[in-house]
């Protein structure tokens, strides 16, 4: 695998200080060094540089808009340069909004995906039916083609384009769905795997089903968005809105795994790490190293262990 990886520290999708840490302490417990350790080829471009934009008021209900808005459209050009430069993209967050940015520039340089979103929330709110306006709460809004007459113009949001079609959309592990967002999901069809699916199938059927359902066609390259939220709370605690009832680690794992086999996966988040929200230094702890190892997952770590071929027994 070759990987690239921008650093996005960006907070300003959602209330909570601290995510905007999430790309240096996940590269301090060792992404870099473990994957080149598991046979990547790595390239780290670093963190982006986000200014606020002054007088940012609130659109509606939308909270900082402007600042969102920037943020994303430097992020999806990043991307984009990732994915021309031949990697598979991995963008460290920050909260969710930024996949706005990321699904945008990876769509940019590849036209049609499919997008894997593994979450305890489906983030899918309109800027109109967002019950809080934080918009880590609507990112997969803008994205997709079917909602696009249901979204506002708003200023630094006119350089995006819907680029995903609701066919192409996976969700696993929501248990946090707002009844307007629900609405959306049953609307446009989409395919959800809440944890009450993942209860009554298990992961490997989840998997096994999530495949069939984004292969049915022709195969596109895969977006994995992955928020650390997904994960039950006694083990990614230090985030910025657990959910009781989530994935366990294995189950997280192997959904890691199980996209990395497929050979299609093309750019990954993983957001919503916040330190700020652990209450000790094991809480933040076992969050930033959960993180890391579902990365490791996504680019060939498998649990039964592996050896190079040409190892030779001494
Ligand atoms: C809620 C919560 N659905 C919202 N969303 C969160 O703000 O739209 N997403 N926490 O991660
Ligand atoms: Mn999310
Ligand atoms: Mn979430
Ligand atoms: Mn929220």
């Amino acid at each position: 695998h070759s990987v690239g990886i921008i650093g996005a520290p960006f907070s300003k999708g959602q209330p909570r200080d601290g995510v905007e840490r999430g790309p240096d302490l996940i590269r301090a417990a060792g992404l870099v060094e473990k994957l080149k350790g598991q046979g990547c080829i790595v390239k780290d471009y670093g963190n982006l540089i986000f200014e606020e934009v002054p007088n940012d008021e609130p659109i509606g209900r939308v909270k900082r808009p402007r600042t969102v808005g920037r943020a994303n459209e430097q992020l999806a050009s990043a991307v984009e340069r990732v994915k021309n430069d031949g990697h598979t993209c991995v963008m460290l967050g920050g909260d969710h909004s930024l996949a706005i940015g990321s699904i945008q520039g990876h769509a940019s340089s590849r036209n049609e995906l499919s997008v894997v979103w593994v979450d305890a929330h489906a983030d899918i709110n309109t800027p109109l039916t967002s019950p809080t306006g934080n918009i880590h709460g609507q990112p997969m809004s803008y994205l997709i083609h079917e909602l696009h007459s249901k979204i506002p113009v708003m200023p630094n949001f006119s350089w995006i384009k819907p680029c995903i079609a609701a066919k192409d959309i996976v969700y696993i592990g929501l248990r946090d769905v707002d009844p307007e967002e629900h609405y959306i999901l049953k609307r446009l069809g989409i395919k959800v795997f809440s944890m009450t699916e993942v209860d009554r199938l298990g992961i490997a059927k989840v998997m096994e089903q999530t495949c069939d359902h984004i292969f049915s066609k022709v195969k596109k390259p895969i977006h994995l968005s992955y928020d650390i939220d997904a994960l039950d709370p006694s083990i990614t605690p230090a985030t910025g809105t657990p959910v009781v009832g989530g994935l366990s680690y294995r189950e997280g794992i192997y959904i890691t795994e199980y996209i990395c086999q497929t050979g299609l996966l093309s750019a990954v988040d993983m957001v919503e790490v916040n330190p700020k929200r652990g209450k000790t230094e094991e809480e933040i702890k076992s969050t930033v190293n959960t993180a890391v190892d579902l990365l490791l997952g996504c680019f060939g770590r498998v649990r039964e262990g592996s050896h190079s071929p040409d190892y030779k027994m001494p």
